[in-house]
């Protein structure tokens, strides 16, 4: 940004407001919206000149966008204004100890939204701040990925309610100070939003909101580039459409359309529902695919320089109307490019893939080298950015780490995924876990990962052979994980029905809308008889509970874990994994089910070890000896 963007916006702003003045004459937090136009929009502008400089009618569409941001404010509810208050004077609520995230199906967890009022009480058993209900709007009939193909972002899915059951749900969580979160799936439309049958019908004007392309040359140039994200239920990248005779982009399934954004009609019509979005109380959009939104011919048309303009640009415009909402990135890609949209002007907040990924490495082989090399090198982000942290979610499990760091520890990346693959489909020979392939690329022979946590952490077979000893590794090896995203900086994210240990569910293989996708084996319907178990310690599902509830508890009672420092440190142990958090609290966890051994000189080298230290999981003294064991899958948290 520079002088020229300050100046231009100046010029912008005086030449626009009498036309922005009728729509916020009546607008009592008019003055707050000023301050941040002047503020925001030299931002927002410098992006979009980037990626829109060169259309003839930039000014106009500029304009729009103001028109846009000014109209959503003018209609925001004063709840969320005041929130939009709360929020300015405290923007960092996410990086503090009490920021617990969770993540579940509205109809799988509960039936609908207005049932989901029931639930309120679980989340505040889990002491939840963060609340990530999975996709709801209006989509095709049958496959619609999940949710992810919508067909209309103002309209709720008519199973799961209405609209006005949405604001209400919102509110009632925001009561309880717990902050939604939804997807917002920009990349695409389905094939059935009003934009694609639009086109569908030949509207020029909606056709130019996609990609399209009369016959395959184009098409055939781009796929020398492109990588197939499903190659197995969707192959290739183009799909045609005989009623415009055109071939449509279609990175995902062929019945969504990517959007495209070298289109500002689309930049615009895509703030009006973000912010549309926001004025329903959602405070955070999980920016779904994020790394696709760009395209350039010779490029693979992932994570291009545009895409975090116009991300920039959203966020900008985002500050000016509604600055209580927040962007969470979702990028599920090289590490480097993982951390390339997170920042207070892109995404605050952003899923974890690298730690996710390499947590199951770990686990598989018992060794955190490449764990600890990898969040030494990457954990740390700017200071008013977090990472989401997490064990499992909806999708897959990709081994998304990056070659260079493990050839810095002598191991070959190609080769270690297939092993992972091996192991985490139970092929590999004393393999513990079940997991199934998700689609699998004979070409490069790239493959992901399903299933449900605690199946991939070996309790299913483990249940299946009736071995209690196996059956307490499995609980142990679910706990581990979740001591660690829970003692990391940043918001721990549980994917419900983890806390009560749910296996794979088998089920969706006789549904032939579901079939060819094995995601959901770990969708299952939420188990509340299983949870009805979830005090008692003598099952599975009480003994991951309770120990899920006891680790936020401590996290929550002691200020070592707001996200300030994450310093990971090699225990000189390969199995143990520790880190130190905020020079206050040190963690140690053992990924293997063998008794390792550690030193206090080693761990004195890390952490200047305070003259009474404790044991924050039970709370009582623990006076580090010399040379001491960490029982097999246990960890400790030590703090003064
Ligand atoms: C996201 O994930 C969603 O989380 C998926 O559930 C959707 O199917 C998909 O987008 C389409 O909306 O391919 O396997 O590299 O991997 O964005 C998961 C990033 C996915 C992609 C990721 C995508």
């Amino acid at each position: 940004m520079n002088d020229w963007a300050q100046q231009a916006a100046e010029l912008t702003i005086t030449r626009l407001l009498p036309r922005l003045e009728p729509l916020l004459k009546d607008d009592a937090h008019r003055e707050g919206f000023m301050r941040r136009l002047h503020m925001h929009l030299p931002r927002a502008l410098w992006h979009l000149h980037r990626i829109y400089g060169d259309q003839f009618d930039f000014f106009y569409h500029l304009e729009q966008l103001l028109h846009t941001a000014a109209s959503y404010h003018g209609e925001r509810r004063e709840a969320l204004k005041q929130l939009d208050a709360q929020r300015e004077a405290d923007p960092l609520w996410f990086k503090r100890e009490d920021a617990i995230g969770a993540v579940c199906y509205v109809d799988l967890f509960a039936g609908d939204l207005r049932r989901l009022h029931d639930k309120i009480d679980y989340f505040k058993s889990l002491k939840i701040r963060y609340l990530h209900l999975m996709p709801l709007f209006m989509t095709p009939e049958g496959n619609s990925d999940g949710g992810y193909a919508i067909s209309d972002f103002r309209q709720v899915h008519p199973d799961l309610g209405t609209m006005d059951d949405l604001r209400e749900l919102t509110d009632a969580l925001r009561a309880e100070n717990i902050s939604v979160v939804l997807d917002f799936v920009f990349n695409h439309t389905s094939d059935e939003h009003i934009w694609a049958r639009k086109a569908l019908e030949g509207d020029p004007h909606y056709k130019r909101f996609f990609y399209m392309f009369p016959d395959r040359t184009i098409p055939d140039q781009y796929e020398l580039n492109l990588r197939e994200i499903f190659p197995e239920q969707a192959p290739g990248c183009f799909t045609y459409r005989a009623e415009v005779d055109q071939w449509v982009w279609t990175t995902f399934n062929n019945f969504q359309w990517d959007l495209n954004y070298g289109n500002p009609d689309v930049f615009n019509a895509m703030l009006g529902e973000m912010l549309f979005l926001a004025n329903q109380g959602v405070e955070v959009l999980r920016l779904d695919a994020v790394a696709f939104i760009w395209k350039q011919m010779g490029t693979p048309c992932e994570n291009l320089p545009q895409v975090h303009d116009i991300i920039r640009g959203l966020n900008a415009m985002v500050r000016i109307a509604a600055p209580a909402m927040l962007f969470k990135s979702e990028a599920i890609v090289h590490p480097d490019d993982v951390a390339s949209y997170i920042d207070w002007d892109e995404a605050p907040i952003s899923y974890n893939p690298t730690m996710m990924a390499l947590l199951w490495e770990a686990l598989a082989t018992r060794q955190v080298g490449l764990l600890r090399h990898s969040m030494t090198k990457r954990y740390e982000l700017p200071p008013d950015s977090a990472w989401v942290n997490y064990v499992r979610v909806h999708d897959d499990i990709g081994w998304s780490f990056a070659d260079e760091d493990a050839a810095e520890l002598g191991i070959n990346g190609f080769d270690h995924r297939q092993f992972l693959n091996q192991f985490y489909t139970g092929r590999f020979d004393g393999s513990f876990a079940s997991g199934l392939p998700f689609n699998y690329n004979p070409i490069n022979r790239d493959m992901r990962i399903s299933g449900m946590c605690a199946s991939l952490a070996g309790l299913e077979r483990a249940e299946e052979s009736g071995d209690a000893e196996q059956i307490d590794h499995a609980i142990k090896r679910v706990i581990l994980l979740y001591s660690v995203i829970i003692a990391a900086g940043g918001i721990p994210l549980i994917y419900l029905g983890d806390e009560i240990a749910m296996l794979n569910d088998y089920s969706y293989r006789d549904d032939p809308v579901k079939a060819d996708d094995s995601r959901w084996v770990h969708r299952p319907r939420f188990d509340w008889e299983r949870a009805a178990g979830r005090h008692d310690t003598a099952t599975a599902q009480g003994r991951v509970f309770t120990a899920i509830r006891d680790l936020i508890d401590a996290r929550r009672a002691h200020p070592a874990f707001s996200d300030h420092s994450t310093l990971f440190f090699d225990t000189q142990n390969e199995s143990v994994l520790g880190f130190v958090r905020n020079h206050r609290a040190m963690i140690l966890c053992n990924f293997s089910e063998q008794p390792q051994k550690l030193r206090r000189d080693v761990l004195a080298a890390y952490w200047n070890i305070p003259t009474a230290t404790r044991d924050l999981l039970t709370g009582e003294a623990f006076k580090i000896p010399n040379l001491f064991t960490l029982a097999p899958y246990d960890f400790l948290w030590l703090a003064d």
